[in-house]
């Protein structure tokens, strides 16, 4: 068995020669100043032969360096890296992809469908787009902190445009790579400056919220949030546990349509979570991936931050447009801090600035500029409205039809309304492990193991075949 590479990386004015040739040749070292070492080693019975061939060459004023490396291997340096498992989200579009059967439904990662089951851009978008083109704007890197007219637009809509914090220079807003990368950005600013501060999650909470503190090397723990029994918010649990918790840890809160379980408090919960977060110290971090999505209001969605903002409470907020414009490849959305002062408004945004800088250098620029023109624009902004109003009235729809036929379909008596309380685009059916690998080797229903459907790719036609195949998994599977 002989595996072999080659690379070849050379100045234009040093042609590149075929490096493999040269080493599979066996060949004497090659060009003036040549250098060239062969290895041989025996590592668990393979053989690595590693050559390489270095030239410089000088000529007048300019150095130009030729490296020439080519490997020839039976053995690799990959051997300690194992196979990551599928992400348990983004993984489910793989396996749907592969499944080769008509019935196939991909209610996994949340993503909006037409009622034909067919992606969706959205009208304003295409016209924002338009519009650009017509403009011909250029492809230079933007700061650091993203587009002016993005980072402007954004925290007008979360906040309001009237919000005192925006009026008086209080918010850090750093446009970045949607929901995750804001999310990411913060968590390195929270290790880097709260070392010893722990993030509370709520159980269960989106799969890559742990990721995401893992990575950044941020200690988390969970608080209770979903109660089996009510098929609700376990309220005094999740009170009980951020009261518990370190003085001045940052809880992570779901602004709206809270993911996977579509529970979210109520504005009378919102104001006693308010109460035990001050009480404690501790720091609001809303993860914001729906609004407008969740109600088809843009301010009903965003009725818990404002109501911390409201209070004087520093607060972190991660934006994410994937869902509500429909934006999901253009990795747009936004990391606000807001200080109590603009001074450290400005203190903050420097240092997150700092943080980005090595990561991504900065944002991509076509993403923020549809923002900016839909937001900016008060007939797109209009129109905007009424898409994603169409879109979460799709949701609401297929939510209805689907607890409809389960209702009817099903002679057991058991209560499904738990369906029509939860809100956002997916529900949390209860369905064990055992009973989602059923929903999708017997039925071709993809879904995410911990129970959780993508209502938004769900077509009112499809809502009785998902019936039977949900109370086929939930009676006939343990
Ligand atoms: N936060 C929450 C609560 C989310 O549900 C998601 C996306 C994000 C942040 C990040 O989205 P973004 O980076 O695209 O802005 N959750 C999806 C997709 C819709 C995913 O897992 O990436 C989901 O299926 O749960």
């Amino acid at each position: 068995m002989m595996a072999s590479a080659a690379f070849a990386v050379s100045s234009p004015a040093a042609p590149a020669v075929d490096a493999r040739s040269k080493v599979l040749g066996g060949g004497k070292s090659q060009g003036r100043n040549g250098c060239r070492a062969g290895i041989t080693r025996k590592v668990s019975g393979f053989c690595l032969h590693m050559l390489w061939n270095l030239d410089l060459q000088y000529s007048g004023v300019a150095n130009f360096g030729r490296v020439m490396m080519a490997l020839a291997v039976d053995v690799t340096r990959f051997d300690g890296v194992p196979t990551a498992p599928p992400d348990p989200i983004l993984g489910v579009s793989e396996a749907f992809k592969a499944d080769t059967n008509d019935l196939k439904l991909n209610l996994g990662v949340g993503a909006y469908r037409t009622e034909d089951l067919q992606p969706y851009v959205l009208n304003v978008v295409k016209k924002a787009e338009n519009l650009m083109l017509e403009k011909g704007e250029n492809k230079e890197y933007l700061p650091i902190e993203g587009l002016a007219a993005f980072n402007k637009a954004t925290a007008e809509l979360l906040f309001g445009a009237d919000n005192p914090v925006i009026k008086q220079g209080r918010v850090a807003t750093l446009q970045s790579l949607s929901g995750t990368g804001s999310l990411r950005l913060a968590a390195a600013f929270i290790q880097r400056y709260f070392p010893e501060a722990k993030v509370l999650i709520s159980s269960p909470t989106w799969g890559n919220h742990k990721n995401i503190f893992n990575d950044a090397r941020v200690p988390w723990s969970e608080y209770r949030y979903y109660d089996p029994k009510t098929v609700g918010l376990d309220f005094e649990g999740m009170i009980a546990d951020i009261e518990a918790a370190p003085e001045g840890s940052f809880v992570l809160l779901h602004g709206c349509a809270h993911n996977p379980t579509g529970i979210d408090p109520t504005p009378e919960q919102w104001e006693k979570i308010a109460d035990v977060i001050q009480e404690k110290k501790h720091t609001p971090f809303f993860d914001v991936a729906y609004q407008g999505f969740a109600s088809g209001s843009l301010d009903e969605d965003a009725f818990s931050v404002r109501l911390f903002v409201q209070r004087g409470m520093e607060v972190f907020v991660a934006q994410s447009y994937s869902k509500n414009l429909g934006l999901y490849s253009e990795r747009i959305g936004a990391i606000n801090v807001v200080c109590s002062a603009p001074e450290l408004a400005n203190r903050v945004k420097s240092q997150l600035k700092r943080l980005a800088r090595p990561m991504y250098s900065n944002p991509p620029i076509h993403g923020a500029r549809i923002v900016a023109n839909v937001v900016g624009d008060p007939t797109l902004f209009g129109e905007w409205k009424e898409e994603m109003k169409e879109m979460a009235g799709r949701i609401k729809n297929v939510r209805q039809k689907l607890y409809d036929s389960l209702s009817a379909k099903d002679k057991s008596g058991k209560d499904w309304s738990f369906i029509l309380s939860q809100i956002g685009m997916f529900s949390y059916t209860g369905l064990n492990k055992a009973q989602s690998d059923n929903m999708t080797d017997k039925w071709h229903v993809y879904m995410t193991k911990d129970g959780r459907i993508s209502l938004a790719g769900l077509s009112l036609a499809k809502c009785d075949y998902l019936a039977d195949a949900i109370i086929d998994s939930f009676h006939n599977v343990n």
